[in-house]
């Protein structure tokens, strides 16, 4: 099986590992999978080849013999589905942690998306400096409801899951603003899963292309 998947030629953040190919690395790290990489500009990205790829013109996309997806959720779920080491093989916990999977992109990355709107693409609108506390403590209301879920449980729900690999990802965006080490055992749920050798593993691929 030969697997490809596309990433920014430069992503913005510098190889912080907030672009949305690292949750993707990071998934076929955990299921052992080798991987190649293309990288495209944002130019090539509006082009009809990349269109062809990815409606939106956007990136990741994965390439498997013949079998082309978009979208995090699905690469991830698709990776997992083969692999025992994402999702369980018991049918209530299957449906749990891809439960978690949707509650991670539907729930939990919206708010979080609406305060890189807010701060950065909106930033220089007259309305911007007050619509950010709003955002922001929507943000706070659900990272609390996921806190007290949590608990002090290792991940959302027994072994490490597809869930928290989203979950993980998902957070980690909210780093730069400071918001997550408001919440300890988020902070410490995160960093668990950076530690995950898998994670390294992802991150450091993304840097050595975007350190270069
Ligand atoms: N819902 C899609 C998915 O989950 O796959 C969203 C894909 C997406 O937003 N891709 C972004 C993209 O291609 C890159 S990840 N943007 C270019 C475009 O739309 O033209 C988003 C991202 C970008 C930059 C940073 N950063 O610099 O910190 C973090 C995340």
């Amino acid at each position: 099986m030969s697997i490809t998947i596309t990433a920014f030629e430069k992503s913005p953040d510098g190889g912080k590992g907030l672009a949305r190919d690292t949750r993707v690395r990071w998934a076929l790290e955990e299921a052992g999978l080798p991987y190649e990489v293309r990288l495209v500009s944002p130019k090539a990205m509006k082009e009809p080849a990349h269109l062809r790829l990815h409606p939106f013109g956007q990136i990741p996309t994965y390439e498997e013999d013949g079998l082309a997806l978009f979208e995090t959720g699905s690469i991830v779920f698709h990776i997992a589905e083969h692999h025992a080491q994402l999702l369980p093989r018991d049918a209530h916990a299957r449906a749990r942690a891809i439960t978690w999977m949707f509650a991670a992109l539907n729930s939990v990355e919206p708010p979080i998306l609406d305060l890189v709107t807010v701060r950065i693409i909106e930033g220089d609108k007259p309305w911007s400096k007050e619509r950010t506390p709003l955002v922001q403590e929507r943000i706070r209301q659900r990272l609390h409801q996921l806190a007290v879920r949590l608990g002090d449980a290792e991940w959302l729900d027994g072994a490490f899951s597809a869930g928290d690999l989203l979950m993980v990802s998902v957070l980690l965006r909210l780093r730069p603003s400071g918001m997550l080490d408001e919440f300890a055992s988020l902070a410490a749920y995160v960093a668990r899963g950076e530690a995950r050798p898998a994670y390294q593993r992802a991150f450091a691929a993304q840097l050595a292309i975007n350190a270069a």
